[in-house]
């Protein structure tokens, strides 16, 4: 290694030991909370929102962006050191310091409309990563209608507790059926969960079952930068299919007691602790304190996608009206949505014709196209339509609120 290479290596550490600095800090002044999830995919978050991931932290409603879901919510403050080491709007030092504080913007768990770069409310285990495949099946439908311009993808973050739940099989099994390969999970594996150790409770294969469901998968050392680097440009490059990467970390990475252990999961570190971390690290700086040049570096990292935007937005500018204001108001344009048409382009974009054939069900009402009544619980007679309308599932709007989480940011 090039003595420039281990600088932007150490430079790129430090950037990782700022969330794990302010996830134990603000953990400690709330006296409540999760550091050890941030503390352990700091390196990964590092890699993907400082190099990887397209958006700009100045324009948090740009619907070119890629998605990020934090489905592991209880990891909250990966999110908001995120948040606010990159830039995003009112996502200031004082709402860290605020961490769970009632009226704050940093909520226990990440709320949808409490903060800029919050794309859904997550805290149930598994429900982040069910909207996310929501928001990948509507990104390869406004793809398929509108073309290019959407080709976004949609990231999460995951941990044992979200691939324990039942939602999740659901979820993994539909986007790998689908076969939605701009859809990337990072999966923390860190063998940790609330009790102790996933021993205690699964022995599951994950790297198997994602296989079994029709995803690509890699197992990479989540500290590894590299190896992170390397995953993602993997999964980057071939978007047949939805992509696992598990992540090997060690939770409350850097703590040097409790790190690897279910102590860090869900409770603060304790004063002697968090001391102890700071020398491990080499963190002198005082509890919500950033260096300059870290800082400067966060920043830098949330400004990268800046002249892509523009690139984008001139050419959103171009579309059709109509196109914008459907992107723009969905609930106008929902009820139009739910009953119309899937055009072939979108079948064959959301896999093999006969696959969607069969996990869509037909219209029961003529070609003249009326609606399908919300409210109606008594079933109808069962009349089949000759019409060839195909309607999306319920299942998509359920499973993640396909077209609204999507288009509504
Ligand atoms: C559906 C659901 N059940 C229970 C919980 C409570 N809970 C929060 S975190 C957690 C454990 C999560 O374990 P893991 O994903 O391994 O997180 P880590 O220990 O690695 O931070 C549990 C059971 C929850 N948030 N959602």
């Amino acid at each position: 290694m090039t003595e420039q290479a281990k600088g932007a290596a150490l430079a790129t550490r430090d950037m990782a030991n700022a969330i794990r600095a302010l996830a134990m800090d603000a953990v400690e002044a709330a006296k409540s909370g999760h550091p050890g999830m941030p503390m352990g995919m700091a390196d990964v978050a590092t890699v993907l929102f400082g190099e990887v991931m397209r958006y700009d932290a100045s324009a948090p409603r740009w619907p070119g962006r890629d998605r990020f879901v934090l489905s592991a919510g209880h990891g909250s403050m990966l999110l908001y050191a995120l948040l606010h080491l990159t830039g995003y709007p009112g996502m200031t030092i004082d709402e860290l310091k605020n961490f769970r504080q009632l009226g704050s913007k940093t909520a226990g768990h990440p709320e949808y409309g409490h903060a800029e770069g919050i794309e859904t409310t997550t805290g149930p285990l598994g429900q982040g990563l069910a909207n996310a495949v929501g928001m990948a099946i509507a990104e390869r439908i406004w793809n398929a209608r509108h073309g290019e311009l959407f080709d976004n993808r949609t990231y999460v973050i995951a941990g044992d507790g979200c691939l324990m739940e039942g939602i999740s099989q659901e979820a993994i099994t539909l986007a790998g059926h689908l076969g939605l390969g701009r859809l990337i999970v990072l999966f923390d594996d860190n063998g940790i969960s609330i009790d102790g150790p996933t021993s205690l409770s699964t022995s599951e294969d994950q790297i198997g079952r994602f296989k079994a469901a029709g995803w690509n998968t890699l197992a990479i050392d989540g500290h590894d930068m590299d190896a992170v680097r390397k995953a993602l440009a993997t999964a980057k490059a071939d978007d047949s299919k939805p992509w696992l990467i598990a992540c090997k970390t060690v939770i409350g990475y850097g703590a040097p007691k409790k790190a690897g252990t279910a102590a860090t999961h869900g409770s603060p570190l304790g004063a002697e602790e968090i001391a102890g971390t700071r020398t491990k690290l080499g963190w002198t700086s005082a509890p919500f304190e950033i260096p300059a040049d870290v800082f400067k570096a966060w920043r830098a990292a949330g400004a990268r996608g800046h002249a892509a935007r523009e690139a984008w937005e001139a050419r959103w500018n171009k579309l059709d009206g109509r196109v914008r204001e459907a992107f723009e108001n969905p609930t106008a344009a929902r009820s139009a949505d739910v009953n119309a048409p899937i055009p072939p382009s979108a079948r064959r974009a959301c896999g093999p014709r006969d696959r969607l054939k069969r996990w869509s069900r037909r219209s029961r009402h003529s070609s003249a196209g009326r609606r399908i009544s919300p409210a109606r619980t008594t079933p109808r007679p069962r009349r089949r339509s000759r019409s060839s309308k195909v309607i999306l599932p319920a299942a998509i709007f359920t499973t993640a609120s396909a077209s609204t989480a999507w288009r509504r940011l």
